[in-house]
C-alpha cells in the first residue's frame, strides 16, 4: 500500500487529492494546521474513527513554518509521494503579509525537500511542489509563438506570492538536478470548484449569483473586470498532481485548458446560469452591471436593478492581465487532458452554491 503524504490537506485542492488518493488505494496523510475554530470541513467527510482496526486516512498537526514538525511528521510517515499544497494561497492578501507568504509558500517548499534529505529518502520518497501560472505575471511578450505559457516561457513574477512561489519553483528544481531527487512542478493555472476558497473571484461571484438570486444580497462588489484567467475544475487538477508523480522521470508541467476568459465573461456566465441575461455599461472603476432579463420564474429579480460594481479596493497593486496555458506536454507525457468545460464548472458551483443559499 503506498503511503502518501499531503501538506495544504483542509484546502481545495488537498481534499480533492486525498478522495483521489484513497480511490486508488493509498493511505492518505496530511498536515493540518491547529485553529482556533474548525477548519476541516473539506475533509470531514474522509475522516475515519482512528480506533478501527483499518485506517487509510490520517491527520497530523503541523505548519511549514515549523522544520522541527515536518522532519517528525516525514520520518513518522516514510511516504513514498509528498504532495505541498499548504500555502498562503490568495494573491491580494500577499499584498499584506509578505514575510509570511516568502516563509510559508518559499521556505516551506525548502523545509519539505531538506527533511526528506535529512532522513535520507531522497530515492524513495516523491515530491510534488504546487507551483503555478502566478510566475508567469502574464507579460504578452512571454508568451509562445502559438500565443501560450507552456515550460519554456519565462517567469516574472508580479506578486509578493508569485515571487516567493518562484523560489519554491527553483529551489525543486535544483534538489532534483543537484541530489537526483524525484521532485517536481506542476505549473497550474487556475483551477476552481464548488469547494474553492470564498474570497476567489469565481467563488465569490457564484455565492453572490446564488444570494442575489434569492434575495439575500444586493450588489456584487468586484475588482478588475478586465482581467482574464484559464480557469479549468480542481478535480481534473488533481488528477495531473498524481500522474506527474508516476512516470518514470522527474520533470513539469504545465497544467491547463488552453482558453482564457475575462472576469466579466464568468460574471455573465454565472448569471446566466441562473436564466438571469446582464447588461454592463461604464467603465473602469464607474462600470456597472444591470439585469437585462430574467427568463427564470423561480427568481423575483427587478429588470434594470444594478447587481455589479467596481470596488477599487479590490484591485491589486500590480496585476496579472491575462494568463492562458498551453497543456500540450502534459496531454502527450502524462495523457492529462481536461474532462470539465468552463460551462459545466460554473454549473456545479452555481447550483452548489444555491443550495448553500437555501439551507
Ligand atoms: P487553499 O488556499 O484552498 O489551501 C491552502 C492550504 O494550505 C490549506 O489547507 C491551508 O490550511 C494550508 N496552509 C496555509 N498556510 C499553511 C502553513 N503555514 N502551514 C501548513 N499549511 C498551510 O489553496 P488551493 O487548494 O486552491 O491550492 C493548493 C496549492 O496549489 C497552493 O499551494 C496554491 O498556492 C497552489 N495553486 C493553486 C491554484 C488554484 O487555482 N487553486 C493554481 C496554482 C497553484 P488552512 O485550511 O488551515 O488555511
Ligand atoms: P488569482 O485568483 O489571483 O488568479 O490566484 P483570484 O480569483 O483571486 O483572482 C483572479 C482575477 O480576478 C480579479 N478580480 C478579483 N479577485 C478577487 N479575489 N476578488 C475580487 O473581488 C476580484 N475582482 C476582480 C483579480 O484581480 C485577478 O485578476 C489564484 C490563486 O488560487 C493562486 O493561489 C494561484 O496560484 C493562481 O490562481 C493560479
Amino acid at each position: 500500500m503506498k503511503k502518501a503524504l499531503i501538506t495544504g490537506i483542509t484546502g481545495q485542492d488537498g481534499s480533492y487529492l486525498a478522495e483521489l488518493l484513497l480511490e486508488k488505494g493509498y493511505m492518505v496523510h496530511g498536515i493540518k494546521r491547529r485553529a482556533s475554530s474548525f477548519n476541516t470541513q473539506r475533509i470531514d467527510h474522509l475522516y475515519v474513527d482512528q480506533h478501527e482496526q483499518y485506517v487509510s486516512f490520517k491527520l497530523h498537526y503541523g505548519d511549514l513554518t515549523d522544520s522541527t514538525n515536518i522532519i517528525r511528521v516525514i520520518q513518522e510517515v516514510q511516504p513514498d509521494e509528498i504532495y505541498n499544497l499548504g500555502a498562503m494561497s490568495h494573491v491580494k492578501v500577499s499584498f499584506d503579509s509578505p514575510e509570511y507568504v516568502a516563509n510559508v509558500d518559499g521556505l516551506g517548499t525548502l523545509r519539505i525537500l531538506e527533511a526528506v534529505r535529512i532522513l535520507g529518502l531522497e530515492k524513495k520518497t516523491r515530491i510534488y511542489q504546487a507551483s503555478t501560472s502566478e510566475l508567469y505575471g502574464g507579460l504578452a511578450a512571454n508568451k509562445n509563438e502559438r500565443g501560450f505559457y507552456d515550460e519554456d516561457s519565462p517567469f516574472y513574477p508580479r506578486s509578493p506570492y508569485g515571487a516567493a512561489k518562484i523560489y519554491g519553483f527553483w529551489i525543486t528544481k535544483n534538489y532534483r538536478e543537484a541530489y537526483g531527487m524525484y521532485a517536481c512542478n506542476g505549473i497550474l493555472f487556475n483551477h476552481e470548484s464548488p469547494r474553492r476558497g470564498e474570497t476567489f473571484v469565481t467563488r465569490k461571484i457564484t455565492m453572490a449569483v446564488a444570494a442575489i438570486a434569492f434575495g439575500k444580497q444586493e450588489c456584487l462588489f468586484l475588482g478588475n473586470l478586465e482581467a482574464k484567467r484559464d480557469w479549468g475544475h480542481a478535480k481534473d487538477y488533481v488528477e495531473a498532481m498524481w500522474r506527474i508523480l508516476q512516470q518514470n522521470n522527474a520533470d513539469d508541467y504545465v497544467i491547463a485548458t488552453g482558453t482564457t476568459t475575462s472576469v466579466r465573461d464568468f460574471v455573465k456566465l454565472a448569471f446566466e446560469e441562473i436564466g438571469v441575461e446582464l447588461s454592463f455599461e461604464g467603465s473602469g472603476a464607474a462600470e456597472i452591471a444591470r439585469i437585462k432579463s430574467c427568463h427564470n420564474p423561480k427568481y423575483q429579480l427587478e429588470i434594470g436593478k444594478v447587481v455589479v460594481r467596481v470596488d477599487p479596493q479590490y484591485y491589486r497593486p500590480t496585476e496579472v492581465d491575462l494568463l492562458i496555458g498551453d497543456p500540450t506536454k502534459s496531454k502527450t507525457v502524462l495523457g492529462w487532458s481536461p474532462k470539465y468545460t468552463l460551462t459545466e464548472l460554473i454549473r456545479e458551483m452555481v447550483q452548489s452554491d444555491i443550495q448553500q443559499t437555501l439551507k
